[in-house]
């Protein structure tokens, strides 16, 4: 049996928005995404996986949401989405989540793998395609990059 383990350390251009993003995936199972995120408003933020693991020119660099198969922008659950698509994480009253999250899209090995791309948490609400915005179908309309961390293997457990 083999368990990868991989972590994102989130951070932002401010120091308020911070966080941490745990991954483990056993085999060719489902990839465990453990969400950990303070300093966010109340409410709904857009939360993905970006094609690039750059960081130099703040989260902008991240590029675009991570899409090998070249499909618009959806829900986790929908058929059509780009492989990064997590929609969203929601922030209690006091500014933080916690939540676990787990997907069959992004695996931490083989050619899909999205070690060494970036988690990018949004100022938004991820319409999840769906809002009939120009930029619902590229990146659900989710608004200004808050934070963002790439992601790196950790030791195995
Ligand atoms: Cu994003
Ligand atoms: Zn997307």
């Amino acid at each position: 049996m083999a368990v990868r383990k991989a972590v994102a350390v989130l951070k932002g251009s401010s120091p308020d928005v911070a966080g941490t993003v745990v991954l483990t995936q056993e085999n060719d199972g489902l990839t465990h995404v453990h969400v950990k995120i303070s300093g966010l408003t109340p409410g709904k933020h857009g939360f993905h996986v970006h094609e690039f693991g750059d960081t130099t020119n703040g989260c902008m660099s991240t590029g675009p949401h991570f899409n090998p198969h070249g499909k618009v922008h959806g829900a986790p659950d929908a058929e059509v989405r780009h492989a990064g698509d997590l929609g969203n994480v929601t922030a209690g009253p006091d500014g933080k989540v916690e939540v676990t999250i787990t997907d069959k899209q992004i695996p931490l090995s083989g050619p899909l793998s999205i070690i060494g791309r970036a988690f990018v948490v949004h100022e938004g609400v991820d319409d999840l395609g769906k809002g009939g915005h120009e930029l619902s179908v590229t990146t659900g309309n989710a608004g200004g990059r808050l934070a963002c961390g790439v992601v790196g293997l950790s030791p195995a457990l």
